[in-house]
């Protein structure tokens, strides 16, 4: 049986993470080390690029010990037109990360960190390729929640979850997400009509917890 939680925060500072069921596709050469960590495909208020627009993007990662030249490497959203985008004169040292901006915006924002393609908050695809437009990573993503991220977990190496994002920075949320549960005792678990449940006998439930965060938890099987 397959299972999975929807989480809707009814209040602030709940926990959300939301495990994914839409990678189609993945084309990975683990010889590199350069991945695609994260997407935002779905950027209404979360971080702005340097013109103030909050526009989609893409965060790039180097989880190896060498430090690569990304110079003319590509990212695109067409697997038939690998050259969409193509990196600057940039070398990317041993766990560090680079933005490029999704935004179309190259022709009046720059082309050094501004892509000529958008990506979809329903879901398309996004490649990564090197000089020679060897696809070095790639996948298919569905339809993305406002101001989540879409990433790699563990970081670098991981599936793709929809979760908090992180911006030009490490995806592992694991040990405050633990901390932060263990912190937050479960008062009751009721469902929408009030009354004391379990997860296999309703569709609706109610998580309320002793420091008054309430999640909604819609359970499809
Ligand atoms: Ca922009
Ligand atoms: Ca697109
Ligand atoms: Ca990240």
């Amino acid at each position: 049986m397959r299972v999975l939680f929807f989480f809707l925060v009814i209040q602030v500072f709940a926990f959300s993470q939301i495990s994914n069921q839409n990678i189609v596709l993945h084309i990975n050469n683990w010889d590199t080390d350069v991945v695609i960590n994260e997407i935002m495909a779905s950027n209404d208020n979360y971080i702005a690029d340097e013109f103030g627009e909050y526009d989609d993007w893409i965060e790039i990662y180097n989880k190896g010990s060498q430090a690569i030249d990304l110079s003319n490497y590509h990212l695109s959203d067409d697997v038939d037109n690998l050259g969409k985008y193509s990196f600057p004169n940039i070398i990317l040292g041993p766990n560090e990360y680079f933005i490029v901006w999704a935004d179309d915006d190259e022709e009046d924002q720059g082309d050094y960190n501004h892509a000529t393609f958008k990506l979809s908050a329903s879901g398309e695809e996004v490649y990564l390729s090197d000089e020679n437009f060897n696809i070095l990573d790639g996948f298919t993503f569905g339809a993305q929640d406002v101001d989540m991220g879409y990433a790699r977990v563990p970081n670098g190496i991981g599936n793709f979850v929809i979760q908090n994002p992180t911006f030009s920075a490490n995806n592992d949320q694991l040990s405050t997400q633990l901390e932060f549960k263990k912190n937050q005792k479960i008062q009751k678990i009721v469902d929408v009509l009030g009354r004391h449940s379990n997860q296999s006998s309703s569709k609706i439930l109610l998580y309320i917890y002793a420091n008054g965060t309430i999640e909604k938890k819609i359970i499809i099987e």
